[in-house]
């Protein structure tokens, strides 16, 4: 299905907060084109003044004429912050389910997105880019896994709130991936020998929800059309030097 109005990704392949909103958007069936911003880099003025003044990614425009990324039309909607962008997705294709009517659920999914970008990803960011210790990662994945129901072969409890896919599974899936990459590459500013730590009480039996609602995850398609790891790896490699 293709939308009634035009979408631009601002976009890098690396960056876990855009790989939610392609996740979130193939899940919509929404069409979208795509503008290149590099990570780690001055972003130009013009997406300054009239993207994102915070120099962040990701960031949407909504609706106006289809233009050139670099020059967005004053007449298309300005969206930034991958929850909010995920909501507004979800918000344009009710049908699709990724954020439920009912209230108790809706208050859950947020719930579990605001444990994943409270608790999980500043540990772990802080982890991988600043040589912080494992141990804070393996908090908030304790708190993650504290959110998940309980797996049953009927398919319930498959996905973090209800039975049905959500963007409290897309706000989750990227970080879910990206936690095991330092202890299968070794990639990181970490103290050598973290990585193999933190790899291990992820594989023991604590953690076995979590890493079982992982594969789950990483086999939905939406995520298998988003997530390049060779590409993260190299890109992590080069950057975290
Ligand atoms: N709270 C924001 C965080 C966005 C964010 O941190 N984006 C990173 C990429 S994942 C970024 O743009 N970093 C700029 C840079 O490294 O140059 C969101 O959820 O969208």
């Amino acid at each position: 299905m293709s939308s009634d109005k035009q979408i631009t990704l601002y976009y890098s392949k690396m960056s876990v907060n855009v790989h939610r909103v392609c996740m979130a958007l193939e899940e919509a069936k929404l069409s979208y084109k795509t503008y290149p911003i590099q990570i780690a880099a001055p972003k130009p003025a013009w997406y300054l003044e009239k993207i994102n003044p915070k120099g962040l990614i990701p960031a949407i425009t909504y609706g106006g004429p289809d233009v050139p990324g670099d020059h967005p039309s004053p007449s298309a909607t300005v969206i930034t912050e991958s929850p909010i962008i995920m909501e507004f997705i979800a918000d344009l294709r009710p049908h699709a389910g990724l954020l439920p009517a009912d209230p108790v659920a809706r208050a859950k999914v947020r719930m579990f997105i605001d444990t994943v970008n409270t608790q999980l990803v500043p540990a772990f960011l802080r982890f991988l880019k600043e040589g912080a210790s494992y141990e804070p990662v393996l908090d908030g994945v304790r708190a993650v896994q504290r959110l998940l129901p309980e797996y049953y072969e009927n398919g319930n409890g498959t996905w973090a709130v209800g039975d049905t896919f959500t963007i409290a599974d897309i706000a989750a899936a990227p970080f879910v991936a990206r936690v095991r990459l330092p202890g299968k590459y070794s990639v990181g500013k970490y103290a050598a020998g973290e990585e193999r730590l933190l790899q291990d009480a992820l594989d023991s039996p604590e953690f076995a929800r979590f890493k079982a609602y992982g594969v789950r995850l990483f086999e939905r398609p939406s995520f298998k059309a988003t997530y390049d790891e060779d590409h993260i790896v190299s890109e992590w490699r080069r950057l975290l030097a």
